[in-house]
């Protein structure tokens, strides 16, 4: 399986996901400064010109979420339950696609994506609206977890992977994470993981030196 990644919020989930189950993937970087997400390689494996993708044998996979499931699937793994939790699951897919991380991840591009690629400065009425929104759906995400370990309960599921993936740029992003402590205790436990708090490593120098 190859896992084509950038740096980026959406590619953390996917290559943390694949460390934590410790899949044979082989990582290749995509650089986005470079525009290679609009060659034609890259094109036919991901038309949308995004990452991450994730190719194995004829399959080619796009959207993180759906990535994530695969991996966790192709691994026989928890995180991806064989049950009515999978509900559970695309409930939170869709909560934080629509809520949660669109607010955070409008935050993530302001603050980090705009000075990263030369965008000019962040734009202070997207800026209110998001923090707005981030604070409003992160009082439901703190209440939530506040008696709970896990988005499920006490299983670690691809639902933490997912609803997380801004989390670990809150400060540079400026997200409004330590007005949650259910949130922070959250988020901390997921440091824990060596996957979560690296899944990057190793990756950054192999994949430059390969990525055409
Ligand atoms: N919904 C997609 C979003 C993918 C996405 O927006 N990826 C960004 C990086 S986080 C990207 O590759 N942007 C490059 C571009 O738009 O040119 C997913 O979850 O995989």
């Amino acid at each position: 399986m190859k896992l084509y990644f950038a740096q980026t919020m959406n590619s953390y989930k996917t290559c943390a996901v694949a460390r934590y189950l410790d899949l044979d993937v082989e990582f290749q970087r995509v650089d986005l400064q470079e525009g290679e997400q609009r060659s034609v390689a890259f094109l036919a494996i991901n038309p949308n010109g995004k990452t991450p993708a994730l190719v194995d044998g004829e399959l080619r996979l796009w959207e993180s979420n759906a990535i994530i499931c695969y991996l966790a699937m192709k691994a026989n793994s928890d995180l991806w339950p064989r049950d009515e939790k999978q509900i559970d699951i695309i409930k939170w897919f869709n909560w934080s696609t629509d809520h949660f991380c669109r607010f955070a991840g409008d935050l993530y591009f302001e603050h980090i994506i705009r000075p990263q690629f030369g965008l000019g400065d962040p734009d202070p009425g997207v800026v209110e609206t998001a923090t707005g929104y981030v604070r409003r759906y992160g009082r439901i995400l703190d209440d939530h977890l506040a008696q709970r370990r896990y988005l499920l309960g006490d299983l670690l599921t691809v639902a933490d992977f997912a609803v997380a993936t801004t989390l670990p740029y809150a400060q540079e992003a400026k997200i409004p994470l330590d007005e949650f402590p259910a949130m922070r205790r959250w988020h901390d436990r997921l440091m824990e993981l060596p996957a979560w708090q690296s899944p990057f490593t190793n990756v950054h120098d192999a994949a430059s030196s390969s990525a055409t």
